[in-house]
């Protein structure tokens, strides 16, 4: 490992952002890049400087170190979270730390970003929002990563919305379908654990797109009637199983604890309907992220998978031209967009965690809540919470506690 990527040119004169991040997995990767490549991007009010990540494997957190540009590698967070050398703590763990790590790193002094969902109970989200709103009279910061609201083509359905551009909402579909799940010989990893993820597809995905669809809707969800499914309920144990998880069939396999899809309906506060579906067992479905809206002015249609385009039905036109019609989102007047490429060449999933650490950059020089932030991110914890308690009763439809 180097020194610290130090910034050069214009980015030298600025303060520094020192981020400590925990965790290098998937997560981790995609943080890092977002971290390494905003100041060469955005013109940014403070400089992220990668300075020390943390993993419990020594090799391979100094082997991530290495790939990922950290100038630290260190295998205990609570030394992360009082060095020096980090402002800023950036939490891609598993749900099961994401409360202890965020509670920590405020306590001293640091601000936060911690990837959904936020925790894995209410009463840990509860805390964590408590903790970050005394933090923030300190003027310390906290943001929940929720980066699909920082696809260009989302942020701008959302100021779609809010310019009334479809009128008043209606109806909203959203749907986020993965495979992975499709074989039952797949392990019974972190993911597949209530103690560990606090829940399946519902808290993984399904936090996604209740966030999304809160976020571009401009409202919240009031109740919701669910339920849930686990498809494959024993799963042949990973290899090196920790000692937590015991075989439950003579041929070895532990049971799962979570689900493997939600469907769900909720209703808006404004009496708009919606309509939810979160599964990794869609066999041939991805990373397959699709949201509609439907108003009394229009319609807006996303789908992750042409994450540069945003379809748009204006409602106001005479229905002889009327029709879908297809924005390219690559203009630079379109969010993010300015400091990237000439018309027409397209960003990739990745951009959205360089927005992501620009805009709590910016939050950060300016003193400002970051969006979204930890209450917002109880909130989401709120309506998973309904959507379990629904499911356990039959869907029964059941309000969203505020
Ligand atoms: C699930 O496989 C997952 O990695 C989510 O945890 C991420 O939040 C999503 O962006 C991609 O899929």
């Amino acid at each position: 490992m180097g020194q610290p990527q130090q910034p050069d040119g214009p980015e030298a004169a600025k303060p520094p952002l020192r981020v400590g991040m925990v965790g290098y997995a998937f997560m981790g990767a995609a943080h890092s890049q977002g971290w390494r490549t905003v100041g060469r991007a955005f013109d940014l009010p403070l400089s992220p400087v990668l300075s020390v990540i943390c993993g419990r494997d020594a090799d391979a957190v100094r082997r991530a170190a290495d790939r990922h540009g950290w100038a630290a590698a260190v295998t205990d967070w609570r030394d992360l979270v009082e060095r020096d050398d980090v402002d800023l703590v950036d939490i891609c763990t598993p749900g099961d730390s994401h409360a202890e790590i965020a509670l920590a790193a405020l306590a001293a002094g640091r601000h936060v970003l911690c990837e959904k969902p936020l925790a894995n109970t209410v009463g840990e989200a509860e805390a964590m929002t408590a903790a970050a709103q005394a933090a923030d009279r300190r003027g310390q910061l906290a943001m929940v990563g929720f980066n699909y609201r920082r696809v260009p083509a989302t942020a701008l359905a959302r100021n779609m919305v809010a310019e009334g551009r479809i009128g008043t909402l209606r109806h909203l579909r959203v749907t986020y379908l993965q495979d992975w799940l499709v074989d039952p010989e797949f392990p019974l990893t972190w993911r597949l654990r209530r103690e560990r993820a606090g829940s399946g597809a519902l808290g993984d995905l399904g936090a996604h797109i209740v966030d999304l669809a809160q976020y571009l809707a401009g409202e919240r969800l009031a109740g919701v009637s669910a339920m849930t499914e686990t498809f494959v309920r024993e799963r042949p144990l990973p290899a090196g199983a920790s000692s937590g998880l015991s075989a439950v069939r003579s041929d070895g396999a532990g049971q799962v604890t979570v689900d493997d899809a939600a469907l769900f309906t909720g209703r808006f506060a404004s009496g708009a309907l919606a309509s939810f579906e979160a599964t990794r067992c869609a066999t041939g479905r991805k990373n397959a992220l699709r949201i509609e809206l439907n108003g009394t002015h229009g319609s807006l249609a996303f789908d992750l998978e042409r994450l540069n385009e945003l379809s748009y039905h204006d409602g106001t036109e005479p229905g002889t031209y009327a029709g879908f019609r297809r924005i390219l989102v690559t203009e630079p007047d379109h969010p993010y967009l300015h400091a990237w490429w000439p018309p027409g060449h397209g960003l990739g999933y990745e951009h959205t965690f360089v927005h992501q650490a620009r805009d709590l950059v910016h939050a950060i020089a300016e003193g400002r809540g970051p969006d979204p932030s930890f209450a917002d991110g109880l909130q989401v914890q709120r309506v998973l919470a309904a959507v379990q308690e629904s499911a356990e009763k039959n869907s029964v439809y059941t309000t969203v506690a505020v």
